[in-house]
């Protein structure tokens, strides 16, 4: 029995194209991946807002609302609850060159038109928490964009959402790079720092993903680390990375399994998951996979996830502290590593 709840995007359960070639599975409707998900052990569903209300960009604000609803009730018919909603700003036509920190105004506004609907659209599903990836706030071409001018503008974007709904919370999701070069806010220190400059730093905290982390050079379990120190780590999205290249979401664990048993140890030891917090798995299968294999990935992520649950509450920490005062860290290092290799 895992001591945490999981939770699952729709996107996580997706066709195989990438951007060198088209489909190689068949799209799954989205009852039947809920209902799957359901089956499998996940708790609570993540949104973007157009998974929710697909077309919205089309309806008015209260017909967005109405839909919203109508998915609230097959969250319930499953007994799910919704993590978060997400506005999916790097799809669209109007946010071409970013959303937030776009130099048109119009586009700007669009976006903020966008998080508004996000958070009615987390309000009608039961959920407190918008997430912000920022994929597109950034920069392609180094001097088109005044970093400060784009920090102030996101920090202004922030101050907006706060403002138009009282208990809403926002955790920004950092990534450095892709679909940008250089990102706007690339690790959870600028996300914290962010937070602290925006007018209620209580409802700004961090949703770290793995391999953000490691597509920055860093360790994602001092990143968790980092954001959990200064109470504002809300959010994962455990996966893995084959070093710094393409953003490949690997199944958690797979690629660098003692950082992934790390990861896992940090969070236990500080109460993640104490208010409600879940274990986001933003994992994708790869694209040699057939279609019966489409969620083959969350199992194997939720069976590695909770096979590391079960190593690091076996961890000895008798022996840790018996070796630091010892300063005999190859001891240490050795034991984790039986830890992890013995059965
Ligand atoms: C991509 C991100 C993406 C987000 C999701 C929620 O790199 O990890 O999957 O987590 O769109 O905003
Ligand atoms: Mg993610």
């Amino acid at each position: 029995m895992s001591r945490f709840k999981y939770s699952v995007g729709p996107w996580n359960v997706h066709e195989g194209a990438d951007a060198y070639g088209p489909a190689t599975r068949e799209t799954i409707s989205f009852e039947e991946k809920i209902r799957t998900f359901k089956e499998m052990g996940f708790d609570a569903i993540q949104f973007h807002d157009d998974d929710s209300v697909p077309n919205m960009n089309n309806m008015t604000e209260a017909e967005i609302i109405a839909e919203a609803k109508k998915v609230k009730a097959l969250l319930d018919k499953y007994d799910l609850k919704a993590e978060f909603v997400a506005p999916r700003l790097w799809m669209d036509p109007h946010t071409v060159d970013g959303g937030f920190t776009s130099n048109s105004k119009d586009d700007r506004e669009f976006a903020m038109w966008r998080a508004y609907r996000s958070i009615d659209i987390a309000n009608a599903l039961g959920c407190d928490k918008l997430v912000l990836w920022l994929a597109r706030e950034g920069t392609i071409c180094y001097e088109s964009k005044s970093p400060v001018t784009s920090t102030k503008l996101l920090i202004e974007a922030i101050n907006n959402m706060l403002a138009y709904d009282k208990n809403i919370k926002i955790m920004i999701e950092t990534k450095p790079n892709e679909p940008v070069d250089r990102s706007v806010c690339p690790t959870l220190g600028h996300a914290m720092a962010i937070s602290a400059a925006s007018n209620d730093p209580s409802r700004v905290g961090g949703l770290l993903e793995s391999a953000h982390a490691m597509l920055a050079g860093l360790d994602p379990a001092s990143e968790i680390g980092f954001a959990l120190a200064m109470g504002k780590l809300w959010g994962v999205h455990l996966n893995d990375q084959n070093g710094m290249k393409f953003d490949q979401d690997k199944s958690f664990g797979v690629e660098n399994l003692r950082t992934a048993f790390n990861q896992m140890k940090v969070l236990m030891e500080n109460g993640f998951g104490d208010n409600g917090e879940y274990i986001g798995l933003d994992v994708k299968v790869m694209r040699t996979e057939k279609q019966e294999g489409s969620y083959k990935h969350l199992e194997n992520s939720l069976k590695i996830a909770k096979m590391l649950e079960e190593k690091a509450a076996r961890f000895d920490y008798d022996f840790q502290e018996k070796c630091v005062k010892e300063r005999d860290y190859e001891a240490l290092e050795m034991y984790v590593m039986e830890l992890l290799m013995k059965g």
